[in-house]
């Protein structure tokens, strides 16, 4: 049972949290300004993570369309076709020496081909994709749900994030492409691994042989070409520390939509 005092809370953030839905949404910049939340949340953008948790919950899906709402022509953007020779070593074969490697902070690391994770469990999801340059578009994926992933390997208790190490090196700055999520994310029933598009194999300029699907973020969050993935405590000692490549940029971390 939970005593007043604790419901008395929770009633209020939840009214805090109806009556603020607009500021958070429309544009965190405000709620940011105010002090006494920003002390209370320790950032704007954590402030806004927790304010879309507590409306729409820790499992609400993201809308799912229908086959007559995929968009023609899906775009493609950053890296389109990874010019890193291990890549195109792996990509020349199909993919078929690939392997997709899962480790750190996880009971039993391993490495899985692509017809290993063709044959777990799958979902297929119609979504719609923002990109933070301000366009859309429906497409149709098919993979393997991060949470079958992950119970395959299982989870060290210390874990907080999945860490994606993408094939590709950007021009910028001659790092290569990475993100991370926390693990809320990982097991929403949403978070895939996509090897298939609009019911075909993943075509590289989409992140073959493997992508991820995060559907209630940003699309740089949904790391393409996707190579190993470690689970962490923190994500502090890779590329600048701030949890993946754009994000290294100045990008926010959590990207909610
Ligand atoms: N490895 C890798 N992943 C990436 C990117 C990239 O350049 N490299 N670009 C990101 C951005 S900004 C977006 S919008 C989407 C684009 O995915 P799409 O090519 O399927 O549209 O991939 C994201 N994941
Ligand atoms: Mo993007």
């Amino acid at each position: 049972m939970k005593s007043p005092r604790q419901f008395d809370r929770r009633r209020f953030l939840a009214r805090f949290a109806a009556g603020t839905a607009v500021l958070a949404l429309g544009g965190c910049n405000q709620l940011s300004q105010n002090p006494w939340i920003v002390g209370l949340l320790g950032s704007a953008e954590k402030a806004t993570r927790y304010v879309q948790r507590l409306i729409t919950g820790r499992d609400a899906l993201a809308r799912e369309y229908a086959e007559s709402d995929l968009s023609s022509v899906f775009r493609a953007n950053g890296t389109t076709d990874p010019d890193d020779v291990d890549y195109q070593k792996l990509a020349a074969t199909g993919f078929a020496d690939w392997q997709l490697r899962v480790d750190g902070l996880v009971e039993r690391p391993g490495a899985f081909s692509l017809d290993e994770l063709r044959r777990m469990p799958s979902r297929t999801q119609i979504t719609r994709h923002d990109c933070v340059e301000g366009w859309s578009c429906i497409g149709k994926w098919t993979g393997v749900p991060l949470a079958a992933l992950l119970d395959r390997t299982g989870v060290r208790p210390q874990a907080r994030y999945a860490m994606f190490f993408c094939a590709d090196t950007m021009d910028i700055s001659g790092a290569k492409y990475y993100e991370s999520i926390d693990l809320e994310d990982a097991y929403h029933p949403q978070t895939i691994l996509a090897y298939a598009m609009n019911d075909r194999p993943l075509p590289i300029a989409y992140g073959a042989p493997l992508r991820l699907r995060d559907e209630r973020q940003l699309g740089y969050k949904m790391a393409k070409y996707v190579m190993r993935i470690e689970l962490v405590d923190s994500f502090d000692r890779f590329g600048g520390g701030r949890g993946g490549y754009w994000e290294d940029q100045g990008y926010e971390w959590w990207a909610g939509i």
